[in-house]
């Protein structure tokens, strides 16, 4: 057997007992690196006769080509093995339960756990949910809400201002979430169906008053909108959100700056002993103001009210949550109290779905 012809059966049968990728690269840098085995009689070539170098030059060139191939599928064969060691050794069975650790000893914060709630049902109804800023300008947060400057709603708000900029413009903490329906209102085109939940802040601190509080908002522009509409949305969100099948609510006249007509919606309960029953007509409860969209508000974002009306409603969602789950004092919600959240908390893996029950 020739010299070539061992160097290339000692070469294979060596990738061939290799068992780590290591050890393999070790024998592709001694053959074929630059200055491994083969590349050696290569470099050799250049002294011998044309003849002879074209015949030994073929000849180790097919010995390369025979180890690069072995190296090759030796070298898949050891990653594949290593990743099915891998596979197996870091399986987890996902259904078992969760172990009992510091992790899932955490609690979904009520509020988080409604405002989820609330958004779960409006999703279900076909609205899409829609985001702005806590610095608002003023125009956005007031003026194109038919809340002109001098107007008493601007001090009804107990408004967070900022300084005045040169110009005289001043950003405000938006005290409802309304400018994210302004925004939409101005970069879409109707037929719109939003739901805007977030933080909003006001002046104002007592048992029933935070001066940071979550609100849900909705939004409904089209052609053919009337009350009707509205009175069925928010008496589906109300039958879903409090998990009974009736419900009886009473729309009383009120008055918004930015709607007309404008109603506020109390649902009736009755108590039995300390616990309050939903369906009952004995006691009213207000939970949320509503109307449909003032003409001058569609006129300030530039739809034409001839063409163009629509609903909205503002919901507060600590109040909501309050009332589901019974916790008498709002700022309890903000006390980070770790004994209060483990009481009124939710587990981390129970989230609300409207197959799955809120
Ligand atoms: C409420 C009550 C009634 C409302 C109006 C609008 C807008 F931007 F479309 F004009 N957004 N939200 C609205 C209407 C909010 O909260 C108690």
């Amino acid at each position: 057997m020739s010299e070539l012809e061992t160097l290339e059966k000692d070469l294979i049968k060596a990738i061939k007992n290799t068992n780590d990728l290591g050890a393999l690269e070790e024998i592709r840098v001694g053959a074929i690196g630059k200055k491994g085995s083969i590349s050696a009689l290569m470099s050799g070539l250049g002294k011998m006769e044309p003849e002879q170098r074209k015949t030994f030059g073929q000849a180790v060139n097919k010995v390369k080509q025979a180890v690069t191939e072995n190296l090759e599928t030796r070298k898949a064969e050891l990653e594949r093995a290593a990743l099915n060691k891998r596979l197996e050794t870091e399986r987890e069975d996902v259904t078992l339960p969760m172990r009992e650790n510091p992790v899932n000893q955490g609690r979904i914060h009520p509020i988080s756990q409604v405002w989820e709630e609330i958004t779960e049902i409006f999703a279900d109804l076909g609205f899409k949910m829609a985001e702005g800023p806590h610095i608002e300008t003023d125009e956005n947060n007031f003026t194109k809400l038919n809340i002109p400057a001098e107007h008493p709603a601007r001090q009804e708000h107990d408004t967070f201002y900022f300084a005045e900029k040169q110009d005289g413009s001043r950003r405000v903490l938006r005290t409802h979430t309304s400018p994210v329906q302004i925004r939409t209102m101005e970069s879409e085109k109707p037929p719109l169906r939003i739901i805007a939940p977030g933080r909003v802040f006001r002046s104002d601190s007592d048992q029933t008053h935070t001066p940071m509080f979550h609100q849900i908002e909705g939004l409904v522009i089209d052609q053919e909108t009337h009350m009707g509409h509205l009175k069925w949305v928010l008496e589906e969100f109300c039958k879903t959100f409090f998990e009974v099948d009736e419900v009886i609510m009473r729309f009383r006249a009120s008055h918004f700056p930015f709607t007309e007509p404008s109603a506020e919606v109390d649902i009736g309960y009755s108590k039995v002993g300390e616990e309050v029953r939903f369906g009952g007509d004995e006691n009213w409860m207000e939970i949320l103001g509503c109307g449909m969209v003032h003409p001058n508000v569609l006129r300030n974002v530039g739809l034409d009210p001839e063409i163009y009306q629509g609903f909205a409603f503002g919901i507060g969602i600590d109040r909501l949550a309050t009332l589901k789950y019974g916790m008498p004092d709002l700022r309890s919600f903000f006390a980070s109290d770790l004994r209060w959240l483990k009481h009124y908390g939710f587990n981390v893996l129970n989230v609300p779905t409207i197959q799955g029950g809120l």
